[in-house]
């Protein structure tokens, strides 16, 4: 086999049949390729994304001149490979046309030895407007519309977030967005591979490896060799089905249940005589089981996942495509936000269904660090068609990424699509017709396709889902089985404690948005157009009325903001406070509860939305809250009743007791030391108290009810917080304070700070804050400078120095971090 990449080719671009050929960049797309050439403007930038809207409209072209060398048409075939073109297109070699798309997720290769010549060659790649193929397309298929505002973007397989979402732009590209070569090859070729696990009861572990080949069914000849490390592990040669049994298996684990060792496969084709090496491959792979555990249990059915035996609490968020232009992103643009989402603990990202199925690069990472994947199949809200066209190419889609995927340690769970069945299960219900289409395509197709390719990894026919029938489409149905989407906060409005109302089995969707921080805003924002009602703002915020209900929330909890700066803090703390009620709750009632990936992790433009990482991977105030709440061990209160207001807006309260638990999910079972204090706002300490406790896998334990009427008919509940904290080992593992009262009504001290800054290097400083007083929520900033710290927005506590291990990336003077530094607390973001 001989490759000749054409990516690397010198590509150009232009508006189909008119003007200039202007340079272009492959994999890629052509609002990267306008913007390079300066012909756009950056559509993050302000409203320019309103502009740019013609592009979507029209048809465009790529060409490149690229030459085969010497030799390479003497091969038995030669065939082109285009990996991913989005969407509608069709290929010319030197003149002749040699493939035709329409799906964005499928794989193309085609014979062109034929069309091909030593020397000088030309491919042109035309893109037809997604647009018009809509407007041509199906057009008895008119469903009701949830996230595209010019609609029916359903009828084409093409990423769906790009017509808009709301937390997406509409910037509806086109490109070749995954690589393109040639290979040439003789005799035969690999087609692929799947490689069978075999797990026996005791331990040992045997690799089954069934290559396919171009000409099936052609006798072959394979060589394996199993590699960790380096080393090899294991051999041998023969026919297909080899098994090779691991010496010593070294099992994968998600992150904070162990390591993630990864084998790597190395499969050889070799020619009829057992001699030359015709094809080769290699398959890194993790030795696990992997299996969605849905059996009667004392609730109804469990909801969980089964790593090697092990019931795995999923704690995680949802994964939404990295940028509006995902072609062309590169290793380092995933590792950012994925090692993120591995240092705050979690161990599942959901690739959600209106997006993309991702990039080698994701899967590598999420292989690397632990990240179990729930992988949607790239359908989302809407009903999708259901014709016979739709469904072959579909299935077609499915086939090609189930086998691109199947290999991968981090996949966990095949899901069919996101919330077609629970947004739109009344209509389905009354449309038989639609109904038909929809069992076609997730009950009758993918399944399939999962079952015959999929190597066993299970599948999960839409998120939410708790088994056929109408009477599931309820939360009461959700706390006995199934996932669970809980949009009752945010999207009704309704107030954060609502979290605790329910005993969900597994919460695949919640979600509180925030404003991004003020360097990210200065990114897209015109100077002085910050305002949150306004045009730029509002244009960055794609949730319909999203901003006010921000507002509306921050007003719940904290005081009116004294400034942007304060109104950004404050809707960031309120979204930490919103996922921490939430996931600590669903962590809180494990084992009933087994999953939480609350909404959303990341976001692919610079905006206002419910995401933890800001698009420049900056961390929100959530993603270091993150870093707390989903820590193996954890200490967290439950505090039952409420503050409420009757006639005359006077102020009562139901809040009586504060429950002390202790949930614990790292593999170890351990001894820990549970220790609170009741503190008045003047410093005093009120109460102490400490108790040993045993820490089982998997275990949530209330372990101490504190009665807090007393204190707070003496001192005033608005002058007391609670400090909480449990210590593994010696070490503290978690802490965090208990209020018994919103915080807008907490009489907080004037916050003073001290702050010590000390040298590590000249990239690598160890910052320590004091604070004479309690200060909620202190969190301090670089002015933009791009670091990463060891923690941020903690609470002060009097006289207890709190020490951050800082990074920046960029080389600077201590003198200059000290400029650089700013810092806030609660206290301080009120008039
Ligand atoms: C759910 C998701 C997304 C959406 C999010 C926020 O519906 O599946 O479609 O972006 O909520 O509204």
């Amino acid at each position: 086999m001989r490759s000749l990449p054409l990516a690397p080719a010198p590509w150009h671009f232009r508006e189909a049949d008119t003007g200039k050929w202007l340079p272009a960049r492959v994999p890629g797309c052509v609002h990267r390729d306008l913007i390079r050439n300066g012909r756009i403007p950056d559509p993050f930038w302000g409203t320019n994304e309103l502009g740019q809207q013609w592009i979507e409209g029209r048809d465009w072209e790529y060409r490149a001149v690229f030459s085969v060398p010497e030799g390479f048409l003497s091969e038995e075939d030669v065939d082109l490979v285009a990996e991913g073109l989005d969407t509608v297109a069709e290929v010319f070699l030197n003149g002749t046309k040699v493939l035709e798309s329409e799906n964005m997720f499928h794989s193309h290769r085609v014979p062109v030895r034929a069309r091909l010549r030593t020397g000088r060659n030309e491919i042109v790649a035309r893109f037809g407007s997604a647009m018009a193929y809509i407007r041509s397309r199906r057009p008895e298929h008119q469903p009701r519309e949830f996230n595209d505002p010019v609609g029916r973007s359903q009828v084409i397989r093409k990423e769906q977030c790009q017509f808009g979402w709301d937390w997406a732009p509409r910037l509806v590209t086109c490109g070749i967005w995954r690589d393109i070569r040639l290979e040439a090859w003789s005799g035969n070729r690999l087609a692929g591979v799947r490689i069978e696990q075999i797990h026996a009861p005791g331990g040992a572990v045997s690799l089954r490896v069934h290559p396919d080949t171009a000409r099936a069914g052609a006798p072959c000849t394979f060589r394996c060799a199993v590699t960790l490390l380096g080393t090899e592990v294991a051999a041998a040669t023969g026919p297909a089905g080899l098994v090779l049994p691991i010496p010593e298996p070294a099992l994968w684990w998600p992150r904070d249940h162990g390591h993630q060792p990864l084998y790597m496969v190395a499969v050889e084709l070799l020619d009829g005589a057992g001699g030359a090496v015709l094809d080769s491959t290699t398959r890194r792979i993790g030795l696990r089981t992997v299996s969605l555990e849905r059996k009667p249990d004392a609730w109804g059915e469990s909801f969980h996942f089964l790593v090697n035996g092990r019931p795995i609490f999923a704690k995680g968020a949802n994964w939404i495509p990295a940028h509006s232009f995902v072609a062309g992103l590169a290793r380092e643009d995933y590792a950012r936000e994925l090692r993120s989402a591995a240092e705050a603990h979690m161990n599942m990202v959901r690739v959600w269904g209106g997006g993309i199925y991702e990039s080698e690069d994701f899967y590598d990472l999420c292989d690397e660090l632990g990240l179990l994947v729930w992988q949607d199949f790239m359908f989302a809200c809407t009903i999708y068609p259901g014709d016979r066209a739709f469904l072959d190419s579909v299935q077609r889609e499915a086939e090609d990424q189930v086998r691109r995927l199947r290999h991968r340690a981090c996949l966990a769970l095949w899901c069919g699509n996101n919330e077609i069945e629970g947004l739109n299960h009344q209509e389905l219900r009354e449309k038989p017709e639609l109904r038909a289409h929809y069992d076609s395509l997730f009950h009758q197709v993918l399944p399939e396709v999962v079952t015959r390719l999929g190597g066993g990894t299970d599948y999960w026919p839409t998120s939410p889902y708790r088994g056929p029938g109408e009477a599931t489409h309820t939360f009461e149905m959700g706390e006995k089985r199934g996932d669970t989407h809980f949009w009752d906060v945010w999207h009704s409005r309704k107030p954060v404690k609502d979290y605790e109302k329910y005993l969900f089995r597994f919460v695949s969707e919640f979600g509180m948005q925030s404003f991004s921080s003020p360097a990210t805003q200065a990114a897209f924002c015109p100077a002085g157009d910050g305002n949150i009602f306004g045009p730029a703002m509002e244009n960055h915020q794609k949730n319909a009325g999203g901003n006010k209900t921000i507002l509306d929330y921050v007003a719940e909890s904290y005081r009116f903001p004294k400034d942007q700066a304060s109104l950004i803090y404050l809707s960031q703390l309120n979204q930490a406070l919103c996922m921490q009620v939430g996931v600590e709750h669903y962590r809180r009632t494990m084992p009933r509860c087994m999953g939480a990936l609350y909404w959303q992790l990341n976001d692919c433009w610079p905006c206002a939305s419910w995401s933890g990482l800001e698009f420049n991977g900056n961390w929100k105030a959530l993603h270091h809250v993150v870093r707390r709440f989903f820590s193996p061990a954890l200490v967290s209160a439950h505090v039952p009743g409420e503050e409420t207001r009757g006639i005359g807006n006077y102020r009562a309260t139901t809040v009586r007791e504060v429950h002390l638990y202790t949930v614990y999910d790292a593999p170890e079972p351990a001894s820990g030391l549970l220790s609170w204090d009741l503190f008045h706002m003047d410093g005093r300490r009120l109460k102490s108290g400490k108790m040993r406790v045993r820490l089982g896998y998997g275990e949530s334990v209330k372990q101490k009810t504190l009665d807090v009427t007393r204190a707070m008919a003496k001192h005033g509940r608005d002058n007391l917080y609670l400090r909480m904290a449990l210590d593994v080992g010696g070490a503290r593992a978690s802490e965090g304070t208990v209020f018994l009262t919103p915080p807008r009504f907490l009489s907080l001290p004037k916050p003073q700070t001290k702050v010590v800054i000390e040298s590590l290097s000249r990239t690598r400083f160890r910052v320590t804050f004091l604070s004479p007083v309690f200060q909620h929520r202190f969190g301090f900033d670089l002015g933009g400078l791009a670091h990463s710290s060891s923690d941020n927005y903690f609470d002060l506590i009097p006289g207890e120095p709190r020490t951050v291990e800082l990074h920046v990336e960029v080389a600077i003077h201590k003198s200059l971090l000290r400029n650089k530094l700013t810092y806030r607390s609660l206290a301080d973001s009120y008039a």
